[in-house]
């Protein structure tokens, strides 16, 4: 017989969310629900890109595995051990301009929020402007850009000059999929602070996110 988690890893793939709750809640028996998260539901996530990449995948049909993510994801949450204490920063956070990918950026509001900062999560194709205002009006500790189209590794390059034409020089963390470090050290950090160190940093995963928003909200 299947094991829930490998039920849960199918579900992803099949973007069958019905009844998932009952799979998620037998998983979180010996399970803690972050690494649900973190290695099942994002090991199906990973088969439906490379199904979806190699063109054995339809969208619409990825679209139904992200919803099943969310599904989960949200069902989880409730279960996730939260940090309770005092307010430790603050994070403008959002899915640059011409991206609608949201799934990992809402892991690292989650991951953020459980661990006591404030998240000002924008949404979706947010233009910079809209940061920049959310920024100054909230007084964030950093400005957080999530993209995973490969035009949105140019777009964040593109901030980040106008941030640095502007005079903004609040600390920028960067994360999605098709970011490198190298990319971000080398292009980026050059665009942003005259490259002083930390001003840009790129963030792998979300837990990446959380210890850099450690060092930077000290
Ligand atoms: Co799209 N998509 N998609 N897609 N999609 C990718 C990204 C793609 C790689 C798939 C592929 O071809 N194999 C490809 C990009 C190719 C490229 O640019 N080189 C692609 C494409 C082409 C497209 C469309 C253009 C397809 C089309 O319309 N023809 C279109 C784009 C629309 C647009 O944005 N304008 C599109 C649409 C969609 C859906 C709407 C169907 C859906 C998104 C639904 C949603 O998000 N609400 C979707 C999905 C689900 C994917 C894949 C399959 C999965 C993405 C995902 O959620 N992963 C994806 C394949 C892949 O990524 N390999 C793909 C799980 C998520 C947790 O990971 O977001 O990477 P991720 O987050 C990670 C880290 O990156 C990091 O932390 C997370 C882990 O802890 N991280 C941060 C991310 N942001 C961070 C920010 C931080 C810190 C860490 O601090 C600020």
């Amino acid at each position: 017989a299947e094991t829930p988690a490998e039920r849960l890893k199918d579900r992803i793939v099949d973007g069958d969310r019905k009844g998932i709750e009952d799979d998620l809640d037998a998983a979180m028996q010996d399970m803690a629900p972050l690494d649900i998260i973190n290695t099942v539901l994002l090991d199906g996530m990973k088969v439906v890109g490379e199904l979806f990449g190699s063109g054995k995948m339809q969208l619409p049909f990825v679209l139904q595995s992200a919803e099943t993510m969310k599904t989960a994801v949200a069902w989880l949450e409730p279960h996730m051990e939260r940090k309770e204490g005092q307010h430790r920063g603050t994070m403008v956070l959002a899915t640059v301009k011409g991206d609608v990918h949201d799934i990992g950026k809402n892991l690292v509001d989650i991951i953020l929020t459980n661990n006591g900062y404030q998240v000002i999560n924008l949404g979706i194709k947010v233009p910079l402007a809209d940061m920049m205002a959310a920024a100054k009006e909230h007084n964030a500790d950093a400005i957080g850009m999530s993209g995973l189209l490969v035009k949105s590794t140019v777009i964040m390059r593109e901030n980040l000059a106008e941030m640095k034409r502007q005079g903004f020089d609040v600390p920028v963390i960067l994360g999605g999929a098709a970011l490198t470090r190298n990319y971000v050290e080398e292009e980026c950090a050059l665009s942003y602070g005259d490259g002083e160190p930390g001003r840009v940093a790129y963030a792998r995963d979300a837990f990446d996110g959380l210890s850099l928003m450690d060092k930077i909200a000290q």
